[in-house]
């Protein structure tokens, strides 16, 4: 019997798939909606301690088989989200809140709200591929990780997990830094910095110019991020980009990481791919005489 329940730095899962941040999370009617579709628990949207408007049209760009976004962090502010995570709380949601700021008070101050409010960890954005002084700087420095992480270890007792960046010379250095700040598990990677262009209007598409390239393109990076990590930390590690069928998934596993995100799966499969990859990953772990997940992770280690 193939059990899927999942624990990861001390939260229990009942599967290893969660919503990634930024999809379907703006509301907690859409967080719910996602959770009671299947996921194990589901990321919010990434909220600073003051409003942000975001950028203008366009911000998302559709390639055939993925996605290049550049929002530009909108989100209402922690205090007027209060009420959706509550709503998905309530609901009988696992919940994750992103946190971003742009200083590491701000990031305590965000975490410790989401933690009043009831979720079960916190990730904290240290990478978005575009705003300025706001992710990638961030995401470049072992320094500034292992800061930032220390000041929300100090200010919350959920679990905290430092969402990295791909775009960087090497991650597994910046996996150490989370780990000296104190982090519990590590959520690799963000999206992959990109551009879009129209032959048409000789411009880049996005009003950003640059955006972060998300979906199947971005798989190798995420798996590389994630093993090289797996063989460099000792906290668990949660493998995203490019996860859309439960073959992805498993490959993740055996890069090392403990549970899966989906983002732009969603946009490709719907709101069903989590019981789909679910079933998916049952599937494969049946027919290779597997029980439980953890006995997948890291295998392609050894
Ligand atoms: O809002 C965004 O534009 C955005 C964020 Br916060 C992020 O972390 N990653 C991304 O691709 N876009």
């Amino acid at each position: 019997m193939v059990n899927l329940a999942a624990k990861v730095a001390g939260l229990k899962l009942r599967n290893p798939t969660m919503l990634a941040s930024g999809i379907l999370d703006e509301t907690g009617g859409s967080l719910l909606r996602v959770f009671n579709g299947g996921a194990g628990a589901v990321v919010t949207k990434s909220i600073s301690l003051q409003p942000r408007a975001g950028y203008s049209n366009p911000t998302v760009v559709q390639l055939e088989n993925g996605l290049i976004n550049a929002m530009g962090l909108p989100n209402p502010g922690i205090e007027e989200y209060c009420g959706e995570v509550r709503k998905a709380v309530k609901g009988g949601a696992v919940v994750i809140g992103s946190v971003f700021g742009k200083d590491e008070e701000e990031y305590a101050e965000v975490a410790r709200k989401f933690e009043t409010y009831g979720v079960k960890a916190v990730e904290l954005n240290l990478s978005c591929p575009h705003a300025k002084g706001l992710g990638l700087e961030i995401a470049q420095s072992a320094e500034a990780i292992e800061r930032f992480t220390r000041a929300v270890k100090k200010t919350v007792k959920v679990p905290v997990m430092p969402k990295l960046s791909p775009n960087v010379a090497d991650i597994a250095s910046l996996g150490k830094a989370t780990e000296r700040g104190g982090a519990d598990a590590i959520v690799a990677v963000n999206t992959v910095k990109a551009i879009a262009i129209s032959p048409e209007m000789r411009t880049p598409i996005l009003s950003s110019k640059h955006g972060g390239l998300s979906g199947p393109p971005i798989k190798p990076i995420g798996l590389r991020c994630v093993y090289d990590l797996y063989e460099t930390v000792d906290i668990p590690v949660i493998g995203v980009g490019g996860v859309t069928t439960g073959r992805d998934a498993i490959e993740y596993f055996m890069a090392g990481a403990s549970a899966v995100q989906m983002g732009t799966a969603v946009w490709m499969r719907g709101l069903d791919v989590f019981r789909l990859v679910c079933d998916e990953i049952q599937k494969f772990m049946n027919k290779e005489g597997y029980e439980s997940v953890s006995e997948i992770v890291g295998l392609a280690h050894e």
